[in-house]
């Protein structure tokens, strides 16, 4: 993990070495505001796994603050008590600490993790919509994560987040607002249902365990609807779709910089100052010149 998250350049090589012991993970992804009760209901989820005797790894994506791993769930009293089992893995990836980016590293880590054998691996992000990395993307299962309060906000993620969430979470329901926001939310989800899964909207007070029985049932009946749906191969194959992107993302834009360092970049820069040419005519040279310079083996993969 630690050279996933620090050594960009080895990703590729790490992840072919890895690939073969891939494939049997069922991911859940948490998501939701900052300060939500993800961390909280993590923690109750590993406590619930714990109980069921189901081995489960922690991937806490965390955009900014680069925090220290013991700290990254809110309940640290009972993470401390959990801390040391082996069933449990918990680690934070930092954008601080992962060069090259959370989106490049995330499905690098998230497949490692899949390659030791966790059979459950839940996924830790903070907001949706304004985030680097798209825990949606990655994630069998999508939770979202709202409180009480937030009704402005579930009017305005009608659109994104609403058509994301397999399962919504009204967490913090020990608050006043409670019923209207599940009612809100419950009111949308209907209207939004994609096929045969109308996404469940379950109360939790996460610090008190309240509904974390029935959150996981939600999960459970969710993996049993993609499974009889034969969907879970499609929603695997989102994890490869982001890493190939990341990487050809990563790497596109490491030649660009190298590009726009060049002389040759200068020269037709200045040749379109002085209207001598235009800046398509520039960009589809440059896009050429990528092009050109990447030779690669194996089948195209252009149509
Ligand atoms: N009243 C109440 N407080 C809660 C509940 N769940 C979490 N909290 C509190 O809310 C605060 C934030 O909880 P976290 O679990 O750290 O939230 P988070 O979404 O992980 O936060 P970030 O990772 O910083 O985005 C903590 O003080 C929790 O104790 C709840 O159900 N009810
Ligand atoms: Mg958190």
């Amino acid at each position: 993990m630690t050279l996933i998250e620090r050594q960009p350049a080895l990703l590729a090589s790490l992840d072919a070495a890895l690939a073969p012991l891939t494939g049997r993970a069922y991911t859940i992804g948490i998501t939701g505001s900052p300060g939500a009760g993800k961390s909280t209901l993590v923690g109750a989820i590993l406590q619930d796994a714990l109980a069921h005797n189901l081995r489960t790894a922690v991937l806490a994506l965390d955009p900014v603050s680069p925090i220290t791993d013991g700290a990254i769930l809110g309940d640290r009293m009972r993470m401390n008590e959990m801390s040391g089992d082996p069933r449990l893995f918990v680690r934070s990836l930092g954008a601080r600490r992962a060069r090259g980016g959370l989106s490049l590293v995330a499905p690098f880590a998230i497949r490692a993790l899949d390659a030791a054998g966790w059979p459950w691996i839940v996924i830790e992000t903070v907001g949706v919509g304004q985030n680097e990395i798209d825990v949606v993307e990655v994630a069998c299962t999508t939770v979202v994560v709202l409180t009480p309060g937030m009704g402005d906000e579930v009017q305005a993620m009608k659109a994104g987040l609403m058509e994301v969430a397999d399962v919504f979470v009204i967490n913090k329901a020990d608050r006043e607002g409670a019923s209207q926001i599940q009612h809100d939310v419950e009111r949308l989800a209907a209207r939004v249902a994609s096929g045969s899964w109308q996404p469940p909207v379950i109360r939790t007070v996460a610090p008190e365990r309240h509904g974390i029985s029935e959150l996981m049932a939600a999960i459970a009946a969710h993996r049993a609807h993609l499974e009889a749906a034969g969907e879970i191969a499609a929603r695997r194959q989102r994890l490869l779709t982001l890493a190939l992107r990341s990487l050809v993302e990563d790497a596109l834009r490491k030649r660009i910089d190298e590009l726009a360092r060049g002389e040759g970049w200068t020269r037709a820069l200045a040749a379109v100052a002085a209207c001598e040419d235009s800046l398509g005519s520039v960009a589809r040279r440059v896009l050429t010149d990528i092009g050109d310079r990447s030779p690669a083996g194996g089948p195209p993969v252009t149509p």
